[in-house]
């Protein structure tokens, strides 16, 4: 139920505030930094930490709830999205900016209820940029609605991209070739080194598209609902609905904007499901 929505929410967001203070605390201190699947796919002590404080803390809360955690899925735990209420976690989206104190990391939280997004939060605790949306309730930043823009062309179109962390041949290929592609055919190009702030720009019309293949259903859990309830769409990149497992994402603020994309996009596929 509404009121229900509004109690995870609150909760929620307590959370978030207090594990944002802990990164802006480490930014200052500075941390020391492991690696993953490869010398670039970085994780902190801090990642960890922010995962357990959210898991913990709403666990304690709404004891039934399932997670999906970034950290907790490294460590070995299987991802699985039933229909169960079940909160999708990366508690440090960035965590390459994070390590180099450059602005833009974030939390990205979102609860799933049916396997789709009915709460978002994104928040960049270094910029003090919190972004909001509760299903059917619109999206918003720092409290003031936000909406994606009315771009309908690529030819108009600023686009969030993403190198991403795998340097594994075909998928380093796959970049390149979409850079050479897509820059000539749009107004630019930026990267901010997060999926969910990546997503957040789109969201606040700031910029009108992103896509990446690789990424993980943390990453972008809760950006589609930013998204969409700003007015933009989220789908598949090669068109037709997203198929929230398979590490791939296109959004737009528009669906004529999306279609040209997914007509000219060099798709990636070989890579294992959430
Ligand atoms: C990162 C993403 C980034 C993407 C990387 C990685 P992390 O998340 O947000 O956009 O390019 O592949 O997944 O690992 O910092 O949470």
């Amino acid at each position: 139920s509404a009121e229900n929505i509004d109690a995870y929410f609150d909760c929620v967001l307590g959370l978030t505030k207090i594990a944002g203070e802990l990164i802006r605390e480490k930014v200052k201190a500075g941390v020391k930094v492991n690696t993953k699947d490869c010398d670039i796919d970085l994780v902190t002590e801090t990642d960890q930490e922010v995962e357990k404080l959210l898991i913990n803390g709403l666990k304690t809360n709404f004891p039934s709830h399932k997670f999906i955690g970034e950290e907790t899925v490294a460590s070995g735990q299987k991802c699985e999205l039933s229909n169960s209420p079940t909160w999708v976690i990366d508690p440090i989206d960035g965590t390459m900016n994070f390590v180099h104190a450059f602005p833009h990391c974030c939390i990205s939280v979102a609860l799933f209820i049916d396997a789709a997004p009915v709460i978002g939060i994104i928040y960049n605790p270094t910029l003090e940029q919190l972004f909001t949306a509760k299903k059917g309730q619109g999206a918003y930043l720092n409290g003031e609605k936000i909406h994606v823009s009315k771009v309908a062309t690529m030819n108009k179109a600023l686009l969030m991209m993403e190198n991403g962390t795998s340097r594994e041949p075909e998928r380093v290929k796959t970049v390149f070739a979409n850079h050479q592609i897509l820059i000539p055919k749009l107004h630019g190009t930026r990267t901010l080194g997060s999926a969910a702030l990546n997503m957040a720009m789109v969201a606040m019309g700031a910029a009108d598209a992103y896509f990446e293949f690789g990424i993980h259903i943390w990453d972008i859990g809760a950006g589609e609902i930013l998204i969409t309830e700003a007015g933009g769409v989220v789908i598949d990149p090669v068109g037709g609905p997203l198929d929230r497992c398979s590490r791939r994402v296109l959004c737009a603020s528009t669906n004529d904007l999306a279609v040209e994309f997914t007509k000219c996009l060099q798709q990636y596929y070989p890579m294992p499901r959430d």
